[in-house]
C-alpha cells in the first residue's frame, strides 16, 4: 500500500507515528554525545557458520536435515541495559539479509550511548505493533519483498526463513519449507484482534564499561550470534514432519511455538575494536 505524505498527515495519529519512526535516530537526543556502539550480527547453525544456499548442510534436534536458502528478517528497538537499571535505546527497525553478499545489513549502529556499565542488550525480533503498519517502513525493494498479505492482516513479515528438508519416510526426496513469521489478523478465521508474534529478546552481557571520556577513539562492538538451529528446540521441539503444512504463516500454534523458541537463538558478547 502506498500513501502520500499528505494523506498520512490527514490521518494525524498515524502521521505522528510514521514521523516518529522515520526520525528514530533523533528520537533520543540531548546535549551529551556518547559512544557509538556497533552491533554486529553473525549467523550460525550450531557450531557452523550459516551458508545461505540450497545444499542440505544442517540437522535440527528433531532429526530433520535441511538447507537455508533464504533468511531475511527485521530487528528493532535495540536497548542497552546498565547496571543501575537505566536503559538507552532506539525504536529504529533494521532489515537483515543473512547472505554474505548483504553483509552491510549485518552491522547496526547505536549512536550516542551514554557512559555506564552495560549488563545486557534487548531487541525486538520482528516489528512492534506501532511499526508493523502498512507504509511505515522506507519504500525499498527489500521492504516490498517483506510485505505481509493484506488478507492476512497486512504490515510486514518479521522473518522469511526458507529452504528444503529431507523427508525421512522418502529418502532422497527434498521438500520445501517457508517459515515466515508475522502478525495475523484474519476475521475469516475467527480473529477478533491482531495476533502479534514479535519476540522480545534479552541478551546478557558480562559487565562492560562504556566510557566516552577516557577513550573517545575506541569503538565499542556488541557481537550478536544468531543460531538458526535454536528455532527448532528449547523449549519446544519443532519437527518439519509433524507440521500440517510448511507454509506456516496462517498457523497460530506454529507462530506461537516459534515465538517461545526464538529468544534462545540469540546471544551477545562485548568487544572493543
Ligand atoms: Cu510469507
Amino acid at each position: 500500500m502506498k500513501i502520500s505524505l499528505q494523506t498520512l498527515f490527514a490521518l494525524s495519529p498515524l502521521a505522528v507515528l510514521v514521523v516518529a519512526i522515520s526520525a528514530c535516530d533523533e528520537d533520543i537526543t540531548g546535549p551529551f554525545e556518547g559512544s557509538t556502539v556497533n552491533l554486529e550480527i553473525s549467523h550460525v547453525v550450531g557450531t557452523a557458520d550459516l551458508v545461505v544456499d540450497d545444499v542440505i548442510r544442517y540437522a535440527n534436534v528433531a532429526g530433520n536435515n535441511y538447507s537455508v536458502k533464504d533468511l531475511r528478517y527485521y530487528v528493532s528497538n535495540f536497548t542497552v541495559h546498565f547496571d543501575d537499571g537505566s536503559t538507552y535505546g532506539s525504536s529504529a527497525a533494521h532489515f537483515v539479509d543473512a547472505r554474505a553478499s548483504r553483509s552491510e545489513t549485518h552491522s547496526i549502529q547505536l549512536e550516542n550511548v551514554p557512559d555506564g556499565t552495560v549488563v545486557g542488550i534487548s531487541m525486538v525480533y520482528g516489528l512492534d505493533a506501532e511499526t508493523n503498519v502498512d507504509g511505515a517502513l522506507p519504500n525499498t525493494l527489500d521492504t516490498a519483498d517483506m510485505e505481509w498479505p493484506p488478507p492476512m492482516g497486512g504490515g510486514y513479515h518479521y522473518m522469511k526463513l526458507e529452504g528444503r528438508w529431507e523427508d525421512s519416510g522418502n529418502p532422497g526426496s527434498l521438500l520445501g519449507y517457508t517459515t515466515h513469521t508475522g502478525a495475523r489478523f484474519m476475521p475469516s478465521m475467527g480473529d477478533t484482534y491482531r495476533h502479534h508474534h514479535f519476540i522480545n529478546v534479552y541478551m546478557d552481557l558480562v559487565d562492560t564499561a562504556i566510557d566516552h571520556g577516557e577513550s573517545p577513539e575506541e569503538g565499542y562492538e556488541i557481537r550478536i550470534t544468531y543460531d538458526v538451529n535454536d528455532w527448532y528446540e528449547d523449549p519446544v521441539t519443532y519437527d518439519f514432519e509433524a507440521l500440517p503444512q510448511q507454509m506456516v504463516m496462517p498457523l497460530l500454534d506454529v507462530q506461537e511455538q516459534l515465538m517461545v523458541n526464538g529468544p534462545s537463538c540469540f546471544s551477545a558478547s562485548f568487544a572493543t575494536v
